[in-house]
């Protein structure tokens, strides 16, 4: 006899919520130390507060980053530099995440990142020697610690996995901070260089600037998700969002992010809410895609004068150090520009020695046709 199988009656139950304890989730909003006009908010339980000397030194190293960001984008006016891309509303992202890294740290920076190597202690010439279009890098990245400023995105993740995994392998206790921009999260070596730092642990961090815009591309029309760091979670690795215009947050986030990584946890992502003041580069004109209205809020949450007035408000600066770090950047910035006015002496001819260690047939071909353009050149000059 055959029987006709009767539906099964289930009994209806709540959707599934994800588990808000879950370790690899961001809060669900930006950690904030401080408001937005720089008055302290409660401690946060998984977030102290870093030192109020490194607060000082944070802000000291800020202000020096503006005056630098400052006189490189004049320098492109003046026919000094090709091209600047500023950081000018980014400092506590440039500077505080600089401060979180020891010296041997590594640092994986892209165009975006001129304030934070300077930031770092590389000399500013050496850094706006790619943006000068003299060489691809002006310092020496394996003493300085610091790969070459990337402009093809996101493929300093990839870099940073490596050079993270390969010191772990050797047991060496070095971490590797990449910076990556909003829009750069979108491309496929962000994801695998992720994935590959969270399968072999690598000690990454992953420190995700979201200034709204890749170029004149709102975040709006970049992700669906509701937080750039919700990216990390689908590959395993714990991510955090911050207030990127908060200084204090910034430092205590990455101190914890860095510290997770060096720890042997493997990597660990960051997604800072921050703004760019300024285009692009100085070859865009932001006007064209955000109205002034847009830039006057973020205006208002300045990130060096938020932590100028909790510094003042705790005893820890006053008119005196003001004007004196003042003065120190204004310096920073005259050496700069006088500096920036000596001509380098550049041979084209060096461009093609250290692209392969044998020259390929066509390099070699490329090399003559620009030895050739060269000698025509100086033939018709004389
Ligand atoms: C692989 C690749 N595609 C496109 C570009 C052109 N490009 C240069 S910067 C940029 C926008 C990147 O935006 P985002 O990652 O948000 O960084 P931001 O410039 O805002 O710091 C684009 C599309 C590039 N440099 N490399
Ligand atoms: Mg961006």
């Amino acid at each position: 006899m055959t029987t006709t199988p009767r539906a099964v009656r289930r009994k209806s139950r709540p959707a599934a919520q994800p588990d808000p304890a879950h370790p690899l989730l961001p809060a669900g909003e930006q950690i904030r130390l401080l408001d937005p006009a720089g008055t302290p908010l409660p401690a946060h339980p998984d977030y102290p507060e870093p030192p109020v000397e490194a607060l000082v030194e944070l802000y000291r190293r800020m202000v020096i980053g503006r005056r630098f960001d400052l006189q490189a984008t004049a320098l492109t006016k003046q026919g000094r530099l090709a091209v600047y891309p500023s950081a000018r509303g980014q400092e506590a992202c440039q500077v505080g995440a600089v401060l979180a890294l020891r010296d041997d740290d590594w640092v994986f920076p892209t165009y975006r990142e001129s304030m934070a190597l300077t930031a770092r202690g590389i000399d500013p010439v050496e850094v706006l020697t790619l943006l000068r279009g003299d060489w691809h890098c002006g310092y020496d990245p394996v003493l300085r610690r610091s790969a070459p400023q990337c402009t093809p995105l996101a493929t300093q993740c990839v870099h940073a996995a490596g050079l993270a995994y390969g010191e772990a392998y050797q047991g060496r206790e070095t971490v590797a901070l990449t910076f990556i921009g909003d829009g750069a999260t979108s491309e496929g070596d962000f994801h695998e260089g992720v994935n590959f730092a969270a399968v072999f642990k690598a000690p990454v961090v992953y420190f995700v600037q979201n200034n709204r815009y890749a170029i004149s591309v709102p975040l709006s029309r970049q992700t669906a998700a509701p937080s750039l760091a919700y990216k990390g979670v689908g590959y395993g690795v714990p991510s955090e969002q911050v207030d990127g215009n908060d200084p204090v947050a910034v430092l205590a986030v990455l101190t914890r992010a860095v510290a997770h990584a060096r720890a042997g946890h493997g990597p660990f992502l960051v997604e800072a809410h921050t703004y760019r003041m300024e285009p692009h580069t100085n070859a865009d004109d932001a006007t064209r895609y955000r109205d002034a209205d847009e830039v006057a809020v973020w205006q208002d949450r300045d990130p060096v004068a938020r932590l100028e007035t909790y510094l003042r408000a705790r005893g820890a600066l006053d008119d005196t150090i003001v004007a004196r770090v003042a003065g120190q950047a204004e310096e920073y910035a005259a050496d700069l520009r006088e500096r920036m006015h000596d001509k380098p002496t550049v041979d084209p001819m060096t461009l093609f020695d250290h692209v392969y260690a044998e020259p390929t047939p066509q390099l070699a071909e490329q090399r003559e046709q620009v030895r050739a353009e060269l000698t025509a050149d100086q033939e018709g000059a004389a």
